[in-house]
């Protein structure tokens, strides 16, 4: 079979956990999810492209071309539940003009499998991981169509939609590394990126914490072995020139023993690579030392809150004296520290969200980010939701019957307007001082990281609305243009 898998662009929501300002610098990400399947497929013996169309700025005319050079048999897409409506966009588009099979999957394929692929234009879903699914889909187009037979499959049969089991057991560190060989990866790069070409990785599965905002609650965790985790990094410094890469993991530190484990592999083959993980605040001096020697540059931890009250409440199991100290012990070891941090959580004030900025504040971090807390699917939040309003407003919209609005928040006394002004606020006050902006821009690396920083700065100063609002023509990210026309001419004439 010969497989081409899209990953279309996606603007900005009003309901995005993110500011606007905030998620145009968030980067430029490799479609990690697509570069899973398509390593799957590879494996399985198919012919696979990647049309990265967000990166390299192509239109669904310039995709379309590049698909009827390809000629593929069947086309893949990866739903996320927010980006669903444009992404049934680009697969309406596509479908009418090539007419072929398509099959989507991801994240909202486990929410929402019925819905996902309610849309004519989609022929099958991928419940679980593609892992057995593709490679047992694709024999069965090739030779028997008894898809009844392929675990884990969404599919239609005369008017009914059908959703096989999926029994086997997922083993992640069996998982052929994503093909990168596929990806433009010169032109990938987040925020706080210092060195290309970038990458990010995903090397476990799951959360066993039960953080009542986030949809990883207590998911199977799935780590994958250290040796396989170094050989993927030693095959990104290899193979794909890269220098720097982002840990996409929910918590990278979960088993500490391993951590130490890929530490002391990277340490022993000399890997001269700069890498950023996320982990809880929970972590000892002695994981610190090793993941510095290793090449950790920066840790991103979930802080959430400066009120021990907020914390407790949303089931974090930190306290604020941890937070301090590991912070503290974090830029003793020399890595940089970023916050993640929400506005809006349950029990929120006006209190405590100035109780967050102040400890924010006071605690020597590098980097902040303040999310607006939201109530995403499967978390305990949205099942509160959906419970209260006898609606699940993210099921509507999957089906599209739901606009692109901003989703009630019960749980605190703030209107999501103040908690939009209020993460505004955050974000400047965080910023606006001079030992903070002395201190960062001593740290700057290059010019273009100077422009970076400095246009984002000035952006959410002066450009930033006061309330979310919709984005039209919402461009993510400054590109080096001549890199992207390179891989533009690439992507259409190869
Ligand atoms: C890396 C990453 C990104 C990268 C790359 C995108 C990508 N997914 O490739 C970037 C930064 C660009 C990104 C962007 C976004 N992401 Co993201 N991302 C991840 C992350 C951390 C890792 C993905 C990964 O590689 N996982 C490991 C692999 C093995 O598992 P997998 O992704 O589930 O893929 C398997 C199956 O789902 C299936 N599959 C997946 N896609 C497809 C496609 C086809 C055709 C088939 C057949 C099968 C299939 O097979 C895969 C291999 O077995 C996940 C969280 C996580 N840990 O999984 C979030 C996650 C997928 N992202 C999420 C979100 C919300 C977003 C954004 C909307 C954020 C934003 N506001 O901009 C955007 C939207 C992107 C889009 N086009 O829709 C959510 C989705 C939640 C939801 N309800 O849909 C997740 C679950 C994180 C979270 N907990 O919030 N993301």
């Amino acid at each position: 079979m010969k497989f081409a898998l899209v990953f279309n662009p996606f603007s900005y929501k009003v309901h995005e956990e993110n500011l606007r300002i905030v998620q145009k610098y968030f980067g430029l990400f490799p479609p990690l999810s697509l570069a899973w399947v398509a390593a799957i497929a590879q494996r399985a013996g198919h012919e696979t492209i990647i049309i990265d169309a967000r990166t390299l700025r192509l239109t669904m005319e310039d995709t379309l071309e590049r698909l009827k050079e390809f000629k593929p048999d069947i086309l893949g897409f990866m739903m996320t539940t927010y980006m669903f409506p444009e992404t049934l966009g680009w697969i309406r588009y596509l479908k009418k003009r090539l007419g072929i099979p398509v099959v989507v999957g991801g994240y909202n394929l486990r929410v929402y499998p019925r819905e996902s692929v309610a849309p004519a234009e989609i022929d099958f879903g991928v419940r679980e991981h593609a892992y057995y699914t593709i490679p047992s889909l694709f024999e069965e187009l090739e030779r028997g169509r008894k898809f009844e037979n392929v675990p884990g499959l969404i599919y239609k049969d005369g008017g009914q939609t059908l959703i096989n089991a999926h029994p086997l057991k997922i083993d992640f560190d069996k998982f052929p590394n994503p093909a990168r060989d596929l990806l433009p990866n010169e032109l990938y790069a987040e925020f706080p990126t210092e060195l290309r070409n970038f990458t990010v990785m995903v090397t476990s599965l799951g959360c066993p914490y039960d953080c009542s905002f986030c949809e990883a609650g207590s998911s199977a965790y799935s780590p994958r072995s250290p040796v396989t985790v170094v050989n993927e990094m030693e095959e990104c410094f290899e193979r794909h020139g890269v220098r720097e890469i982002d840990i996409f993991d929910y918590n990278f530190t979960t088993d500490k023993i391993r951590v130490m484990e890929i530490c002391s592999e990277i340490i022993k083959r000399k890997l001269n690579i700069l890498w950023a993980c996320r982990s809880r605040i929970d972590i000892d001096g002695e994981l610190l030392e090793i993941m510095k020697a290793a090449g950790c540059g920066r840790i991103y931890y979930g802080i959430e809150s400066g009120s021990q009250e907020i914390l407790d409440r949303v089931n974090k199991r930190i306290t604020l004296d941890r937070i301090r100290n590991t912070v503290k012990m974090t830029k003793k070891y020399g890595i940089r520290a970023l916050g993640f941090f929400l506005v809006g959580a349950p029990g929120e004030t006006k209190k405590t969200v100035s109780r967050t900025v102040r400890f924010a504040k006071s605690l020597d971090l590098d980097y902040t980010q303040f999310s607006k807390c939201l109530a995403k699917p499967l978390t305990p939040l949205w099942k509160e939701m959906v419970a209260k309003e006898g609606k699940d407003y993210w099921r509507e919209w999957v089906l599209g019957r739901e606009e692109d609005r901003v989703l009630p928040r019960p749980w605190t006394v703030l209107s999501n307007d103040e908690i939009d002004r209020l993460t505004r606020k955050a974000y400047v006050k965080f910023h606006l001082r001079p030992l903070f902006l002395l201190k960062a821009a001593l740290k700057v690396r290059s010019f273009s990281e100077f422009r970076k920083k400095v246009l984002g700065f000035l952006e959410m100063m002066f450009s930033q609305e006061k309330i979310s609002r919709k984005a039209d023509g919402f461009v993510a990210y400054h590109g080096d243009r001549k890199r992207l026309d390179f891989y533009r001419k690439l992507a259409k004439f190869k």
